[in-house]
């Protein structure tokens, strides 16, 4: 028998964190190198490693292709309308408080026509984590230019690039009152998978960015090639900072290659949350 034959006999038939995905919903819609595969994947290693059962965690999607994170873990989740995300999962933690929701969604989806509801989320202190996938687009709808994406930044809706201000969303959520605050890539798995399980041990509103490559929407129309490409700019120019206070100036270019991407746990506090 070859060294082959025994290593085939022997492999496991199952991934530890198998059971956490719904192998019904598949195949995924994902696109060849799209990064929220990723977000799901971390999360559901989160909810592995975490100290709660399984069956009280609950995950929380509004409409976009980060949206479909809802469906593919198997916890009790739900599928909300676009952009009404966080009033759903803010009903489910005000009243079932032993649950511990956690958010996964677009930058579209929370910060532009959610963004009435992010803002409130954080002020009132709900007791949530939001992990918000940021690709600089709207993915799902063909790739319109949104509140994140980079002043320059070509979309179908601005062939000449992006004029308007993109939101610093780590920023806006500190300024806003979240006790969690945290930005990191889809190459930076470990660290994104601590800051997901520190925050389910966390009370209070807990944000995390999540930049991830959107080939289709974004990475084609500004000649970054594929996701692999936007991952190695992760790579070549995110610079860790841990309990950086200076949000403000943590804004991300990614098409200017001379702008370095600061992530990192940001924001850790504490302050009563919401509770009915
Ligand atoms: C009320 C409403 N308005 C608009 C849409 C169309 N729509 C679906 S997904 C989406 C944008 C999704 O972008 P984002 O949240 O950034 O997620 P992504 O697809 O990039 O992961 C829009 C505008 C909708 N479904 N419902
Ligand atoms: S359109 Fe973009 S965000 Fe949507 S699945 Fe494809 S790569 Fe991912």
């Amino acid at each position: 028998m070859s060294a082959i034959d025994i290593n085939v006999k022997n492999a496991p038939t199952s991934h530890p964190i198998d059971h956490l995905l719904r192998a019904d919903r598949l195949p995924h819609i994902l696109c060849p190198g799209c990064g929220i595969g990723t977000v799901v994947h971390s999360y559901a290693h989160a909810i592995a490693n975490s100290d709660l059962p399984e069956d009280q965690h609950v995950c929380v999607s509004g409409i976009g292709c980060s949206g479909r994170a809802a469906g593919y873990v198997n916890v009790d989740s739900y599928h909300a309308t676009h952009g009404r995300a966080l009033p759903f999962a803010l009903g489910i933690a005000v009243h079932r408080p032993e649950l511990k929701v956690t958010v996964i969604s677009g930058d579209g989806d929370l910060s532009s026509i959610g963004g009435n509801h992010l803002i409130h989320a954080a002020r009132r202190n709900v007791n949530m984590t939001v992990i918000c996938i940021n690709n600089f687009t709207y993915g799902m709808t063909g790739g319109q230019v949104g509140p994140t994406t980079p002043i320059g930044a070509k979309g179908t809706t601005a062939p000449k690039g992006a004029v308007d201000q993109p939101f610093n969303l780590p920023y806006l959520a500190q300024a806003t009152g979240a006790t969690f605050v945290a930005r990191w890539t889809i190459l930076h798995v470990r660290e994104f998978q601590d800051a997901i399980l520190r925050c389910m041990n966390k009370e209070g509103f807990c944000f995390i960015e999540v930049l991830s490559p959107c080939p289709t929407g974004f990475g084609r129309a500004n000649k970054i090639g594929d996701g692999l490409h936007e991952v190695e700019i992760y790579r070549e120019r995110c610079k860790i900072r841990h309990g950086a206070t200076n949000l403000q100036d943590i804004d991300i270019d990614l098409i200017d290659p001379e702008k370095g991407i600061t992530v990192g746990n940001f924001v850790d506090i504490d302050r009563p949350p919401l509770v009915a």
